[in-house]
């Protein structure tokens, strides 16, 4: 696997992308602004899946988001890759699913895949491009059982985790890697007690589609040591967390631009170039990737004053970076 962590160990900076129909909500439900991670919404305030179909996809017309734009926002940040949210814990799918109509074209005004706009801007940009998928957690799927599930619109009595798993978890993997060119990076999430052997069936289907393709550590059990860790290429750490170790081989840290990975409205704590700066500069002399987080709204647009901050850190890497 050093083969494959070539690029990654050079590329060093890369944009994490959360977005999702949970924005359309941005952080408010029923006139109150909800505390925590605006991505975890719908399961905090428990809304009904029939609900963020009708009232919330039914309403995501991101019309704004220019996906040769966005890239380019990441190319002149300096950074190399992207890693976008293909489906995240509520289940809806960024992209054109056949496996579940649950998804950006077939249920929301917008009927556009971006994740194609995006997969085709990141070939003619040269940024390599990566997939976010929650393989675990899925609060639209009945048999998605875990420690997080959705238990407002489901009864678990009768639900078969596997079904959920060969259902629809493995399917849209399966889908993201065959139908989108190259993809770079599987990035999986909140494994927390995942059998082994779903870990394994995945890794093994991303490399027979993807031989190239890395996947991180969020595939099993966060800290987890023994059989099967190899097949994962670097650890992921803690959300916002930086290792304080040298020799750790291998690993990124992921970090916020705000207080939240999914936009929020009230959330305007932006970190500024010299934090951003800052901070990549720490994770990189203790040999780490730093991965960069910026939620887009309901247009499709990234805040423009984050905007501006990932420019002047483009512009600071330009003067004191190496290349
Ligand atoms: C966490 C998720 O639960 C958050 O919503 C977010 O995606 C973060 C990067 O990983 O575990």
């Amino acid at each position: 696997n050093d083969e494959r962590l070539a690029w990654w160990r050079e590329a060093k900076f890369g944009l994490f992308v959360h977005w999702g129909v949970y924005v359309v909500l941005a952080g408010e439900y029923q006139g109150e602004t909800v505390p925590g991670i605006g991505e975890w919404i719908q399961y905090k305030k428990q809304i009904p899946k029939q609900e963020y179909l009708k009232d919330y996809a039914g309403k995501f017309n991101p019309t704004e988001f220019n996906a040769n734009a966005f890239v380019r926002m990441a190319r002149d940040a300096g950074m190399k890759f992207i890693v976008i949210t293909a489906k995240h814990h509520d289940g809806f799918a960024m992209y054109d699913s056949a496996v579940s109509a649950y998804n950006m074209v077939d249920a929301t005004p917008y009927g556009k895949d971006p994740l194609k706009a995006l997969a085709k801007a990141c070939k003619k940009y040269d940024i390599r491009l990566g997939f976010y998928y929650s393989h675990r957690i899925d609060w639209e799927h009945p048999d998605a059982i875990c420690d997080r599930y959705n238990d407002w619109d489901y009864n678990p009595t009768n639900a078969v985790f596997d079904r959920y798993w060969k259902e629809k978890s493995m399917p849209q993997v399966k889908e993201l890697l065959s139908q989108y060119g190259d993809v770079s990076l599987l990035w999986v999430d909140m494994a927390r007690g995942l059998d082994i052997k779903y870990a394994r069936e995945m890794a093994e289907m991303a490399r027979s589609l993807q031989p190239d393709i890395l996947i991180n550590s969020r595939i099993m059990d966060e800290g987890y040591e023994g059989p099967g860790m190899e097949l994962w290429d670097y650890e992921t750490s803690s959300d916002n967390y930086i290792h304080p170790q040298l020799d750790m081989k291998d690993w990124e840290a992921i970090v916020t631009t705000t207080d939240s990975w999914g936009h929020k409205k009230v959330d305007t704590n932006f970190r500024s170039a010299k934090q951003i700066v800052q901070v990549l500069v720490s994770v990189v002399s203790k040999g780490g990737n730093l991965l960069l987080n910026v939620g887009p709204d309901a247009t499709g647009v990234v805040d423009p004053a984050i905007q501006q901050h990932l420019k002047n850190v483009g512009v600071w890497l330009d003067h004191y970076g190496e290349t």
